[in-house]
């Protein structure tokens, strides 16, 4: 059976969900969301639902956003602001359609704004758009990076103030289409058919210190079992989709990402920011609705994630962005958040 985006992941808690936390904001649909520290306050870097009308299908075409909108927080569980349009798809010259899910970082002054979208060709490239204010609004930079191809930038800066850029999701993503390094226009709309080949990877690249451009080689993020093996296509449970972020803890790099169908976040342990990274286990149990998709941050001390439900409109493609407590526990693994109660 082809899984594709018009399926739901169900709640485990029968018909009346009981949700371990409550949308962030309700005056919009919001989705993907990227948070960030900066100037002691939390910025928060959300895809833009909306419905545009669209019908479901596996290429993800209901995921029609035109725009951003930056949130932020002083606190967690204080006032969420919506700082208003950031940037509009109208405004980005070589941007077709499909503004998905976005990232941010600072570097020297200036903030930056790592966004997908289908160019003018339906290709999803990775584009960068500028700041002095990290709320916006941003001013896009008038070619896609070059060499960016596919989704979901996450970007990095490590201890020693290098910055990376992870990146890639199959299936709508496109990932797939972009095996032999070339884009192939007529290529599958999933990766079923490659079962028992090493499954496709997510992508790392380190940025110019401009940070406008990439530094060298995309690489794979190479994710394998505690045998040292690499995970397999047909691994549905623990291979990598799209989504994915980075961060450092106790001198270890934690790579999480999102598994698409099978719609768990899971993480995999590495010694630097390159890979390999051996799998760990899952960290969140699916939430209601089709796509997962998450970010994590330390504040004041504690961590936190950052993730999205339907729990507003009931519809895959209209999300609200929520927020809860992560928990490293003593051995380094991840304590399993189920996002119902
Ligand atoms: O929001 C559109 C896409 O859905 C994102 O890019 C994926 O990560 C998934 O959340």
């Amino acid at each position: 059976m082809l899984h594709g985006y018009k399926v739901k992941a169900q709640s485990d808690a029968g018909s009346k969900p009981r949700y371990l936390s409550a949308p962030l904001i309700k005056s919009i649909y919001t989705a993907d969301p990227s948070a960030h520290v900066f100037n002691g306050k939390i910025y928060i870097y959300p895809s833009h639902d909306i419905d545009a009308g669209i019908p479901e299908n596996d290429n993800g075409d209901h995921f029609a956003m035109r725009d951003y909108h930056i949130l932020s927080m002083n606190k967690i569980d204080g006032p969420v602001t919506d700082h208003g349009i950031a940037l509009d798809i109208k405004n980005i010259p070589w941007a077709g359609r499909q503004l998905w899910a976005p990232d941010a970082a600072y570097k020297n002054g200036i903030y930056y704004l790592y966004f997908p979208v289908k160019d003018k060709h339906d290709v999803f490239r990775i584009g960068v758009a500028m700041s002095k204010n990290p709320a916006g609004p941003f001013k896009a930079e008038p070619h896609p990076i070059p060499g960016s191809f596919s989704i979901d930038p996450a970007v990095f800066t490590d201890t020693d103030g290098s910055t990376y850029m992870y990146f890639g999701g199959i299936w709508g993503g496109q990932l797939q289409r972009w095996a032999t390094g070339k884009y192939d226009a007529n290529g599958s709309k999933t990766d079923l058919m490659h079962d028992d080949e090493p499954a496709l990877s997510c992508k790392v690249v380190k940025l110019k210190n401009n940070m406008l451009e990439f530094n060298g080689k995309v690489r794979d993020v190479i994710i394998v079992d505690s045998l040292g093996k690499p995970l397999k296509t047909n691994d549905h449970n623990r291979r990598f989709f799209e989504g994915s972020w980075m961060h450092k803890y106790h001198g270890k790099y934690y790579f999480t990402y999102s598994t698409g169908d099978t719609h768990f976040l899971a993480y995999a342990i590495g010694n630097n920011p390159w890979g390999p990274f051996v799998y760990k286990g899952i960290f969140m149990k699916p939430v209601q609705g089709w796509t997962t998709h998450h970010s994590i941050i330390e504040f004041k001390g504690k961590w936190y994630i950052f993730y999205h439900d339907t729990e507003l409109s009931g519809k895959t493609h209209l999300r609200n962005v929520k927020v809860t407590t992560l928990q490293h526990n003593a051995d380094g693994s991840i304590k399993l958040i189920d996002p119902f109660i």
